[in-house]
């Protein structure tokens, strides 16, 4: 991978729609009654997965593009699956997945890639049970496949020892069907895509400091959901516009919901150079970003911030490289249990580029300044390690190889023409 940057980057760039709500619109679409009216759907691998999903358990979706119409069988109305449920690298669809599946009458399965079968599910298992659930791990390992005979469930209050979107997701879209109140209190709060959808749907929701509590419903109806530009994929020209010289970057339509604008909080603490313009506030909030390149700091990232941008840390860790002095990244440890263990596989790709990285139990430090070199990177097949690693590439010493590379299709199947179109001769 050799690009020609001497000028930077520049021009303007409307990334994909957002993977999270992509997700959710196609997932309370197919529970709503009527039709649900998708505008800026992710068409990456990961959300094609739930339309499979959905599809196979008698759904009617159509569109074309970035455009779906997703035509409801109402809250009890899912059909028998005709097959397994594949829900390929997707932990987002396993796992929200089976809080619908925990109360239907029927029986079904789920299974997934190499990377998903060592997703740990016990963290949604445990809750479903306790509403009463009957979900196993087929192997006894507490991972995919999933059988999930549906039931009656009860509504439970449930603390949960992770800030998880998908842990929480999943007890929320299960309480829908549950007898009373259901509701999730998080260490920190994580992603609030689904209160804020399952409310526009019409479930009664309410949410109090890091709790998010649902009632059951008889019926949810079908909505008009634009969706924003992914902030995780705008994440990678933000950070490429930042350490190439002589950038300046549009990022159109951005989502910068609070509970994931975490990294231009800390790109901010680190002295980047980036305004917003045309924010939108109501629903799901986006804007677009303005980023120039900026001299960066290093700074110490912990605590309740890492929710907010736990997908963005590889291409953070990337950022801290090209910043002075040291970058700290801690509470971080659930980087362990994403479609790789992005904690080591940042170090090791990191280290093979030259830099001064160390692996923590819960993060890595990172002592920015020491130039970068062209390596062979692993992916591992995760679609973060490859996107960030090919933005390291653009400002590093030498030639770049980065392994597997087409697992971009996960979240962003047009990153590499986009980044193209932002590399000026
Ligand atoms: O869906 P999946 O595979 O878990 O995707 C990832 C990603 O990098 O795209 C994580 F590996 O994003 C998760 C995110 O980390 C998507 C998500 C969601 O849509 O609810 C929530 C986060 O996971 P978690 O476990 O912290 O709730």
């Amino acid at each position: 991978m050799i690009y020609n940057i001497k000028k930077g980057l520049h021009g303007e760039i409307t990334v994909p729609g957002d993977k999270s709500i992509s997700h959710r619109g196609v997932m309370l679409g197919a529970i709503a009654s009527g039709t649900t009216e998708i505008n800026n759907f992710l068409r990456g691998a990961d959300c094609l997965s739930t339309i499979a999903c959905f599809s196979k358990m008698g759904v009617e979706i159509e569109g074309t593009h970035d455009r779906i119409l997703v035509h409801g069988n109402g809250l009890r109305g899912l059909k028998t699956p005709r097959q397994i449920l594949d829900c390929g690298n997707s932990g987002t669809t396993t796992r929200l997945i089976s809080g619908i599946l925990s109360a239907q009458n029927f029986t079904s399965t789920m299974v997934g890639d190499s990377s998903l079968k060592s997703r740990p599910m016990r963290r949604i298992i445990k809750p479903l049970s306790q509403m009463g659930a009957n979900i196993t791990s087929v192997l006894g390992n507490d991972c995919v496949p999933l059988r999930i005979s549906g039931c009656q469930l009860t509504g439970i209050h449930y603390a949960s020892p992770v800030a998880s979107a998908q842990v929480k997701s999943s007890i929320l879209l299960a309480g829908l069907y549950a007898d009373g109140e259901t509701s999730v209190t998080e260490p920190a709060l994580s992603r609030n895509h689904t209160e804020l959808m399952l409310s526009a749907f019409g479930a009664k929701v309410s949410s109090s400091g890091t709790t998010a509590s649902v009632q059951g419903v008889k019926e949810l109806y079908g909505q008009k959901i634009d969706v924003p530009g992914d902030i995780s994929s705008a994440a990678y020209f933000l950070a490429a516009a930042l350490i190439v010289p002589g950038s300046e970057v549009v990022l159109r339509n951005v989502g910068i919901n609070h509970t994931r604008d975490g990294m231009l909080t800390v790109c901010k603490q680190m002295g980047a150079n980036l305004t917003y313009e045309n924010l939108k506030i109501s629903g799901e909030p986006c804007a677009d970003i303005v980023v120039r390149h900026s001299e960066l700091q290093g700074v110490t990232i912990e605590g309740e911030i890492i929710p907010r941008l736990i997908d963005e840390l590889p291409m953070i860790a990337v950022l801290a490289c090209f910043a002075k002095g040291t970058t700290v990244i801690r509470d971080a440890a659930e980087l362990k249990v994403k479609e790789s263990n992005r904690i080591r596989v940042i170090v090791d790709n990191l280290s093979a580029m030259g830099a001064d990285i160390e692996e923590t139990d819960d993060g890595m430090i990172i002592r920015g300044g020491k130039p970068l070199h062209g390596a062979v990177i692993d992916s591992h097949n995760d679609h973060r390690i490859a996107m960030s690693f090919s933005i390291a590439a653009l400002n590093c010493e030498g030639e770049t190889t980065i392994t597997r590379k087409d697992c971009v299709n996960i979240s962003y199947p047009r990153f590499y023409i986009d980044l193209k179109k932002l590399i000026r001769d």
